[in-house]
């Protein structure tokens, strides 16, 4: 239906594990499937709608095995209401062809990143054919992507994107505004506005995520332009400096006291799923 989102509702996406921190360096970091599976049930719990799934094998190593891939999404699917979101951007060392074969497991949604971007030391690599490929895949497996815009000129890419291919499956256009990677956009309320001025008329919903520091200016910048959040170890370890985050909880329950601060309820799960049109 076409009935405009509710202004008062917050989303709030976890993403708890990501790929670039090491279970040796960090191990609270969710790694393994029960601890994955628990992590989101209390993020849920917290007032998390969503969550943004990276795994890793039996050594802890960022992994796309499309067997656990599978087995992660019904786990969560089973124990769990949230919208379920697979990473196809995967760790910076995953070739294109698995990144692609991530829609194999049948997610609710998927991240589709909008350029290729430094990524600290290392470059994440999206060329446009690749792009393209993987956006024409998700509307015939009807998975619900979200446009990952790490810089300026993936707004303008989304742009192109949708003036080529048309609407996502499901016809609603979500957003995530990834700020601070070192080679991408700056963490800053300034360069928010920026991207959100730009974004296509078709967006029908967006949030953003700041990594490390930038996480609380990000999340109030968000927040003053109406926007959603997204937070987790995948994004920051810390909760202050010194501080580490013991469980990913603690970042929802953060955000979800900022949300209700300026009169923002958190979205349920539910509808999470009314608002991006998720196949259920
Ligand atoms: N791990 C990064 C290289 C995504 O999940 O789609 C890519 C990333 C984006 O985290
Ligand atoms: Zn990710």
């Amino acid at each position: 239906d076409d009935a405009r989102p509710d202004p008062s509702k917050l989303l709030i996406t976890v993403a708890p594990t990501g790929a670039e921190t090491s279970k040796a360096d960090c191990p609270q970091l969710p790694t393994t499937l029960e601890e994955l599976v628990e992590t989101a049930r209390r993020c849920q719990a917290a007032g998390a709608a969503m969550v943004h799934v990276h795994i890793r094998d039996e050594r802890h190593e960022p992994t796309l095995d499309l067997g656990r891939l599978t087995a992660t999404v019904e786990a969560l699917h089973e124990q769990t209401d949230l919208v379920v979101q697979l990473s196809t951007g995967g760790s910076v060392h995953d070739p294109l062809d698995r990144r692609l074969k991530v829609l194999d497991a049948q997610p609710d949604s998927c991240s589709l990143t909008m350029g290729t971007t430094n990524f600290g030391d290392d470059v994440f690599s999206n060329p446009w054919p690749f792009i393209t490929e993987l956006y024409q895949l998700s509307q015939e497996r009807e998975v619900v992507p979200e446009f990952e815009l790490f810089d300026l000129g993936h707004v303008a890419a989304l742009n192109r994107l949708l003036d080529k291919f048309g609407l996502p499956y499901g016809g609603r256009v979500h957003v995530d505004l990834v700020m601070g990677v070192p080679g991408g956009m700056p963490g800053t309320a300034d360069a928010l506005v920026a991207a959100v001025a730009g974004l296509p008329a078709e967006v029908t919903s967006w949030s953003a995520t700041g990594i490390g520091r930038s996480t609380l200016p990000v999340a109030l910048a968000s927040l003053s332009k109406g926007g959603h959040l997204r937070v987790g170890m995948e994004d920051v370890l810390t909760l202050a400096k010194g501080v580490p985050v013991e469980h990913n909880e603690q970042l929802v329950s953060r955000v979800v006291e900022l949300g209700r601060i300026v009169q923002r309820t958190p979205m349920t799960p539910a509808e999470a799923a009314e608002l991006l049109q998720v196949k259920r």
